[in-house]
């Protein structure tokens, strides 16, 4: 049998709504990582949907939690940060990228900020700038069109785009350091959404689409990113983490939809776990 792979998922704890660690741990541990986790916030509920939330900033438990695992020489084969706490955080995560990625792993970053041209509503323009500067340091980015536009300081351009708009984000995101780059919710046909990838090694760019399901559903990102990675450390190419990822997602959408699940508490990847194993090969 061969050695577990470790991984360190860098997120928020939103306690209710399924998203970032709620959703990151439990995708990984089910693809069969040994999955750690760094919080970077604790959260009563996500901020979209619930008012009244409470919001517990861990910036400060970054740098000794850092300290004790560098004295446990630890390493990680992946390293994948999404919601961040603070600006601060930026610089702490890109140390610990430094500190703790081993000679071939695997640096994600999901640079979780924005949506549908709106910065959440908890950062302030300076995350925009910190996450540019972050994700100059990834291996492999994951955002969304909003996010790619604001990264590139460009003005976000609603539904108003075509194929070529998405290969000159994707050839610009990959020109700030990524070798590889996932443009999630990307629809070149309205019917169809889905991602678009770039791979800067082989100069390739693909898609992948599946049938939109209306209406937008919390934390579907989190759960594209955690797949994809679980992908891409189970070998798979780009194109086929990202065709992976889509595929997982739809699923997960489409089982609440089926539910009649309240929007705002997440999507039910849980009942999705079999078919992502599937989809991964490992049953
Ligand atoms: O899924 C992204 C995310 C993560 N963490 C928190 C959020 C959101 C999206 O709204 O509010 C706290």
């Amino acid at each position: 049998m061969e050695k577990q792979k470790r991984i360190v998922a860098i997120h928020d704890i939103s306690c209710v709504g399924r998203c970032s660690l709620t959703v990151a741990l439990p995708i990984l541990s089910a693809a069969g990582f040994d999955t750690s986790v760094l919080p970077t916030a604790v959260l009563s509920t996500h901020t979209g949907g619930f008012n009244g939330f409470t919001y517990r900033d861990l910036t400060e438990d970054i740098t000794p939690i850092s300290k004790h695992w560098q004295n446990l020489n630890l390493k990680f084969d992946a390293l994948y940060s999404g919601f961040l706490g603070s600006y601060e955080q930026i610089d702490l995560v890109s140390d610990l990228f430094a500190t703790f990625k081993g000679e071939n792993s695997l640096v994600l970053v999901d640079p979780v900020m924005a949506d549908n041209g709106v910065l959440y509503s908890i950062y302030s323009r300076d995350m925009v700038t910190g996450m540019a500067r972050l994700c100059r340091g990834a291996d492999v980015i994951v955002p969304n069109l909003t996010e790619a536009a604001f990264i590139l300081g460009e003005e976000y351009v609603g539904e108003n785009y075509d194929r070529a708009y998405i290969e000159g984000l994707l050839k610009k995101l990959s020109g700030l350091g990524p070798d590889r780059v996932v443009l999630t919710g990307v629809s070149l046909e309205p019917d169809k959404l889905g991602a678009a990838t770039f791979d800067a090694v082989k100069n390739e760019i693909t898609y992948s689409f599946k049938d939109r399901i209306p209406g937008y559903f919390h934390g579907t990102g989190d759960v594209f990113g955690s797949a994809l990675l679980a992908a891409l450390m189970n070998g798979f190419s780009l194109d086929k983490a990202a065709e992976t990822a889509v595929a997982f997602t739809h699923r997960c959408i489409e089982l609440t939809v089926a539910a009649g699940q309240e929007i705002r508490y997440g999507v039910c990847f849980e009942r999705a776990t079999g078919y992502l194993l599937e989809l991964l090969n490992l049953i």
